[in-house]
């Protein structure tokens, strides 16, 4: 009988010594949740294991335990290799000593001398036996992990573990599974098969879980939320997950330019409702003038404008160093919004989609993104009928 995807991760792992963990680029809370307590959980079992991601995780989750073992640096994949010919000189002794910046290798021979023809550099083997990629829809999404490396994922087995639609099933093992919540949730029940006699939960690794489930869900808010992943989390508290932690640190602390930057935002609030949608934009200025970074705006959208009553969706321009993004959320439900990003190049879910407009100014674009949504909103009950983005 075939194992299932499940079977077949906890027989890979098992048998895997040396484990790279990796997931997407600009890790969310699901990602760095995930990773972090799949880290914690190998290495409690007495595997070799290097987590790594194109960048650092947010800020606001590094309350998360071993938060800053997951590197940026992905030198060490391969083993450097020094071959040397002894078929006619032999080696007597080996040393090596380091010299300022400089490790020189030191072989007096037995007999004869070494030359440089018997020198050789084979490629090394790579430093890892199991590549575990988590809350990734495909191996471009790893940005530079990837980018750099692409041999270390052809010639080292990936399991790919995920729940989102559009995965591509690009490992040897793909348990990839559409009704959960998060990759958080997924996890919960590998890492029970892997520890079946004793429970496989601390304290910190329901905190990575549940921070994944909690972040990915919206704190339960979002319709995404099922049973099972209210069940999973109750499991996880009962663990001794910190929730109270969690809460606090990603949903109750802000920083002083945030709430600024949130400030500048509800001024610039415009009201569209006639034609079914509130809109804001953040100019390059507005960033500067109140010391935010850009991925501070994030909770603009789904914290602020999101909550606006009377509105079939919502729109925030974000001006930005390449051009201008445009994130969309529908308030109403059966309000599809990634047919507004389509308009645009863009794309998304129903409920949450994006696109970006390169090389142009928020003065600029803005007056011609607002009226071609109205455009498109001329149309007999309320349809969106979109021609595709230029
Ligand atoms: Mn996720």
């Amino acid at each position: 009988m075939e194992l299932s995807p499940k079977q077949q991760v906890v027989e890979r792992v098992r048998e895997a010594e040396k484990i790279l963990i990796t997931t997407h680029k600009n890790p969310d809370g699901d990602a760095i949740g995930a990773t972090l307590a799949l880290l914690l959980f190998l290495k409690k079992m007495g595997k070799k294991v290097t987590a790594v991601t194109e960048d650092m995780a947010p800020d606001v989750f590094n309350y998360l335990p071993s938060f800053n073992e997951v590197s940026q640096n992905f030198a060490g994949a391969r083993d450097f290799v020094i071959s040397v010919d002894i078929s006619k000189v032999k080696a007597d002794k080996i040393m090596y000593k380091v010299l300022d910046d400089k490790l020189n290798i030191i072989i007096t021979p037995k007999n004869g001398q070494f030359k440089d023809s018997m020198v050789s550099y084979p490629a090394g083997s790579f430093n890892y036996d199991l590549i575990i990629v988590l809350d990734s829809p495909d191996l471009e999404r790893m940005g530079v992990i990837y980018d750099k490396n692409p041999d270390v994922f052809f010639e080292t087995p990936v399991i790919n573990i995920d729940h989102h639609a559009g995965n591509d099933h690009f490992g040897q093992v793909n348990l990839v599974d559409l009704t959960a919540t998060s990759t958080s949730e997924i996890l919960v029940s590998i890492l029970e098969a892997l520890s079946p006699e004793k429970s496989p939960f601390n304290e910190d690794i329901a905190t990575c879980l549940l921070t994944g489930i909690i972040t990915d869900t919206g704190s339960f808010q979002n319709a995404n939320t099922t049973p099972k992943s209210l069940t999973v989390s109750a499991q996880m508290v009962a663990a001794g997950a910190r929730r109270d932690e969690i809460i606090k640190r990603v949903y109750k602390t802000r920083s002083l330019s945030t709430l600024r930057l949130w400030g500048r935002a509800l001024v610039n609030i415009h009201d569209e409702k006639a034609d079914g949608f509130v809109w804001s934009s953040l100019s390059k200025n507005d960033f500067v003038q109140v010391s935010a970074n850009e991925n501070e705006s994030g909770g603009v959208i789904d914290e602020l404008l999101k909550t606006v009553s009377g509105a079939e969706f919502v729109l925030l321009l974000s001006e930005k160093a390449g051009g201008v993004s445009g994130s969309l959320r529908a308030v109403e439900k059966g309000m599809d919004v990634s047919k507004i990003a389509k308009i645009f190049g863009g794309g998304g879910h129903a409920m949450a989609a994006g696109f970006e407009i390169n090389n142009t100014t928020l003065e600029e674009s803005s007056p011609m993104i607002i009226q071609r949504i109205k455009e498109n909103r001329q149309l007999p009950n309320g349809q969106f009928i979109v021609e595709e983005g230029e």
